[in-house]
């Protein structure tokens, strides 16, 4: 099936019924999830769009299945795929997308609630969306420490170790584990604040999800505890997680960032949120 670049709506609620309680304050909470689809346009591949994700990549790393690269149990005896791939993952100077820059307004504009973001780029806070906003819920690249005795191991140490593409290990010579980035892998807990902020969902009067496949739990049952006739709003390229089954729900299939001008543009914000983006 042929991706649209311009953004279809579809099912019962409507885009421009949420674009009018925006404005006429009807919506002034709006709680947010992000994943990798917010990035994409950044320069950072996904992990499960078909062709360009990463997990369609990995064929030659041999590995027992595709997100063993990422599970703890499999990183802790062979970190070795992890870092062939991390120099090509790591996010360098990359600049934030405008659908980063669309929720930096929001926030301006005191609309943002919360946003939990599945991202590990950083690209939120280059965009300006302050930092008491945001849940890092899968945690983030800036730092890292031995995943067995979770020593601190220092940046430069680390930036090398990821440009040659060489596992790094413990400076603690007794203990020999190899170093991780401080991320949240498969198999690992997410932050402490996950559960306690999970609550600020129910406190949402929209529910807006962008950029994500909603195949990795817990995040992935987040929309679900969005209150019943609250509206839920899903920017991707494809549907997702149980988005339909309510008839608040509102789809607009394509990309993001196409979605967050049509948005926009319906709220009268366009010039504002392409300032913004120029500035960030
Ligand atoms: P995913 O499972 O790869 O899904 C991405 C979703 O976004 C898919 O449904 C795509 O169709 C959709 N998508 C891709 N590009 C666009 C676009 N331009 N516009 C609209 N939709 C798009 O990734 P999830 O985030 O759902 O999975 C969670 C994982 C992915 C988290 O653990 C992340 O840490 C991890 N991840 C993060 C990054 C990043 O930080 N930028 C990159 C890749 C993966």
């Amino acid at each position: 099936e042929a991706t649209e670049s311009i953004p279809s709506t579809s099912t019962q609620g409507d885009i421009e019924s949420i674009a009018d309680n925006i404005k006429n304050g009807h919506i002034s909470r709006i709680v947010v999830l992000t994943g990798a689809g917010i990035s994409t346009s950044a320069g950072i591949p996904d992990f499960r769009s078909p062709t360009t994700g990463l997990y369609d990549k990995l064929a030659p790393l041999k590995l027992p299945y595709p997100e063993a690269i990422f599970h703890i149990s499999y990183f802790s005896h062979s970190p070795e795929p992890f870092y062939a791939i991390a120099r090509a993952r790591h996010p360098g100077n990359l600049k934030p997308t405008i659908s980063h820059a669309f929720l930096a307004l929001l926030a301006k504009k005191g609309l943002l609630h919360y946003l939990f973001t599945q991202n590990i780029d950083g690209l939120e806070e280059d965009a300006g969306i302050p930092t008491d906003k945001v849940l890092w819920a899968h945690g983030n690249w800036k730092s890292q420490h031995c995943w067995k005795c979770k020593t601190e191991y220092p940046d430069d140490l680390m930036k090398r170790a990821i440009h040659n593409g060489e596992v790094p290990y413990c400076l603690k010579a007794e203990c020999g584990g190899a170093i991780k980035p401080n991320v949240v892998f498969f198999g690992q807990s997410l932050p402490k604040e996950f559960d306690e902020k999970e609550k600020v969902v129910g406190q949402g009067d929209l529910m807006l999800v962008m950029g994500t496949s909603l195949k990795v739990a817990p995040c992935s049952t987040l929309p679900r505890l969005a209150n019943k006739g609250v509206p839920r709003l899903l920017i991707n390229m494809e549907k997702a997680g149980d988005f339909g089954n309510r008839k608040e729900d509102v789809c607009m299939l394509g990309p993001c960032d196409d979605g967050v001008r049509r948005l926009a543009d319906l709220l009268g914000w366009r010039d504002e949120l392409e300032t913004l983006w120029k500035d960030a």
